[in-house]
């Protein structure tokens, strides 16, 4: 009994993604840019990471004393590291389009770099907290001032209140036509549902039905 067996397989093998996934599709004929944004602790790492069949590319920092007066610890008492340039992510949605992840910090002293991570990008997934939706704003804000359009998913966190569509839609001062759809950001399919309605969204809003770079 205790030891194991010689032709066990080596440990850690098992966590490497499938080759399959790892190289882009020779069918994928567009690439689309998209951001994962939201304010500080909503979830954008662990959604950029549940869905990114790639090993997502992540720039943690453990966050210091001095960090702490600026980055609002309230109520999120486990976290210890915080991102401070981005998340980064693929995500193959059918075999010829494939989604590009940026995962942006919210926080405001990081603004500009924020800003300059936006060229290019198509579009926006804002990711909110029921606890914390005036959060919010200060995020959308920058995207409807870059004119860039934006689908808002709620990350459902254990313990936070749950209100209807309409009362967020009211709260968050959504236009009709933005899509809000609810997420757990630590579940792949129900992130990519997410996406996928942002997706759609922006689809909406091309002339030809076909995502494109202006
Ligand atoms: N219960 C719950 N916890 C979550 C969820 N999404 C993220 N978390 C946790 O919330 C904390 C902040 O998430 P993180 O992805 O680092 O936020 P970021 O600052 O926006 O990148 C982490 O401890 C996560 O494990 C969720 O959907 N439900
Ligand atoms: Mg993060």
């Amino acid at each position: 009994m205790g030891s194991a067996p010689a032709s066990e397989p080596a440990a850690g093998s098992a966590a490497e993604p499938a080759s399959g996934d790892v190289y882009l599709r020779p069918t994928v004929q567009t690439a689309v840019k998209l951001l994962v944004v939201g304010h500080f602790a909503v979830g954008k790492t662990t959604f950029v990471g549940a869905l990114s069949e790639i090993r997502p590319l992540r720039t943690e920092e453990v966050m210091t004393e001095a960090g702490a007066l600026v980055d609002d610890l309230a109520g999120m008492k486990d976290k210890t590291t915080t991102t401070v340039a981005l998340d980064f992510g693929r995500l193959t949605l059918n075999d010829r389009l494939v989604l590009y992840l940026f995962g942006t910090p919210g926080q405001q002293r990081f603004t500009q770099l924020w800003q300059d991570m936006t060229r290019g990008a198509l579009g926006a997934l804002v990711l909110a907290d029921t606890r914390r939706l005036g959060q919010s704003f200060e995020v959308m804000g920058v995207l409807e001032e870059l004119g860039l359009p934006y689908a808002v998913a709620l990350n459902q966190f254990d313990g936070a209140p749950e209100y209807g569509t309409d009362e967020v839609r009211a709260a968050l001062d959504l236009l009709p036509e933005t899509p809000l759809v609810h997420c757990d950001a630590r579940d792949r399919a129900s992130s990519t549902r997410a996406l996928i309605s942002l997706v759609e969204y922006l689809l909406t809003r091309t002339p030809t039905g076909q995502l494109e770079h202006a």
